[in-house]
């Protein structure tokens, strides 16, 4: 589980909270991994410390096909093609297989500065579609994964019912993916029983495509969705906004919002394609746009309109999604280049006179990312879980910058990396750059990786 900190004090000489920069402030945690007021100065001193960035956005198994699917094929190579490869490869995982790519996973996103997960989960059965012996298999590889890791777990069972938004039945690599309303339920209230500190279990719709309107009234109206995130993709690929128009009568996000109550609650992954009425829609019901700037730069999907976004309120996270990269610095550096490259200007994340592009991407996707995982926003305060990050204060990067400078060169400068400890619910996961059990779960995901290679 991870160096117990118990009741240990360390001292933040810098502690990064999302209202700013405080000097010398002793964090105490409990023995829950709650910080709580420290009485004295710790023995322990880190330079800079940072609330650690939730990943709103995870497949995990697509982690163990990264870079397979960059060659060009036999067509003009989009979204769908690749999903054709992605399906091969989910057609190999079996329980076993997907708890050594996700503990291999979760552990190089707490390397890389998440604190936390949602697992977006959708291979629930056998590959022919049959129920494993114990039907909950493949999210209890999951939950073994994060906890090996040590990373917090919000997991999101997702109902897939349809193969398009014609209604076609699915095919036959995606039966797996397919409950139907009652086996859902089913599903989500034996994962719910098994909440705990460092695990929420929300509600994921795959997408319109596959899930159909009544269905989707039928599990939102049920009381095991009263409570906890809602997560879907929404709107990701042109194509699928044309065949919702064309079958729905709207837009993807235009017709959610005319069919449920979209809220604080929900978290709409790959808002991408948004017309200026839904961006404002969006923004101003308080849901989260989970946005996963290297995944959909990989896969061609096309540009969110952050600066409109944040202009009229909204709230965002990121996430790693098909994980081609796993690294919160990463998705906010594309989220920000993508604008630049686009608008031509500079800084467009920022959007006052003054204000820094990393403080403020920083802030947004901790704040959406908690809200999407079903947490309160991590602040590094009192009562607050201790979710943490420190920065490699001996790195050339971080020379002679002050706290003005300091998220932006985090965010910005050079390819190294900066995050050197992380702290996970008031244990150390990694200390000097190491997680305390990467050999382990890295020589365990090599021979899986290696077991799978025929997949493709
Ligand atoms: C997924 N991934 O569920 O893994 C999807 C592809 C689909 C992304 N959208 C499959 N990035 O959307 O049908
Ligand atoms: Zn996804």
């Amino acid at each position: 589980m991870g160096e117990a900190a118990g009741d240990q004090v360390f001292t933040a000489d810098q502690l990064w909270r999302p209202d700013g920069w405080q000097a010398d402030v002793a964090l105490a945690v409990d023995a829950a991994g709650v910080l709580r007021e420290a009485a004295g100065p710790g023995t322990r001193r880190a330079r800079w410390v940072l609330p650690g960035m939730p990943n709103l956005h995870s497949h995990a198994f697509q982690r163990a096909m990264a870079g397979l699917a960059e060659r060009r094929g036999t067509t003009d190579d989009n979204f769908w093609s690749w999903r054709e490869t992605m399906y091969a490869f989910a057609a190999a995982i079996e329980p076993e297989q997907l708890k050594a790519i996700a503990a291999q996973l979760y552990v190089e996103m707490l390397k890389a500065g998440y604190t936390r997960v949602c697992e977006f989960h959708y291979l629930h059965h056998r590959p022919d579609g049959s129920p494993h012996a114990q039907p909950e298999a493949m999210s209890l590889a999951l939950i073994e994964a994060a906890r090996e890791a040590g990373i917090g777990l919000t997991l999101l069972p997702v109902l897939y019912i349809s193969g398009g938004f014609d209604g076609r039945a699915l095919s036959a690599r995606q039966r797996r993916f397919g409950h139907d309303v009652d086996g859902y339920l089913r599903l989500l209230a034996s994962l719910r029983r098994l909440e705990a500190d460092d695990l929420r279990v929300g509600i994921a719709l795959h997408s319109l495509r596959a899930v159909p309107g009544p269905a989707m009234r039928e599990v939102l109206a049920d009381p095991l969705a009263a409570t906890g995130p809602i997560h879907i993709h929404i709107a990701e690929q042109i194509g699928e906004v044309q065949d919702c128009l064309a079958t729905r009568g709207a837009r993807p996000v235009e017709w959610l919002f005319d069919h449920a109550s979209v809220d604080a609650r929900w978290c709409l992954v790959h808002a991408t394609h948004l017309s200026e009425d839904e961006t404002v829609r969006l923004a101003r019901s308080g849901a989260v746009a989970g946005l996963c700037p290297v995944t959909e730069a990989n896969l061609g999907d096309g540009l969110f309109p952050l600066a409109a976004y944040q202009d009229a309120g909204g709230t965002l996270g990121i996430g790693s999604d098909s994980h081609i990269s796993v690294s919160p610095v990463e998705e906010l550096r594309w989220l920000e280049y993508g604008q630049r490259l686009v608008t031509r200007h500079r800084n467009v994340a920022a959007r006052h006179r003054g204000d820094s592009v990393g403080e403020t991407l920083w802030r947004a996707a901790l704040g959406g990312g908690a809200q999407a995982a079903g947490l309160p926003a991590g602040a590094l305060r009192p009562g607050d879980r201790a979710d943490l990050i420190v920065l490699d204060d001996s790195s050339p990067l971080l020379a002679a910058r002050d706290r003005r400078a300091l998220l932006d060169s985090f965010l910005f400068a050079g390819n190294t990396p900066l995050v050197r400890d992380v702290m996970v619910g008031g244990r150390w996961q990694v200390r000097d750059f190491h997680h305390r059990d990467e050999d382990r779960i890295a020589a365990r995901y090599r021979q899986t990786v290696a077991s799978l290679a025929g997949a493709l």
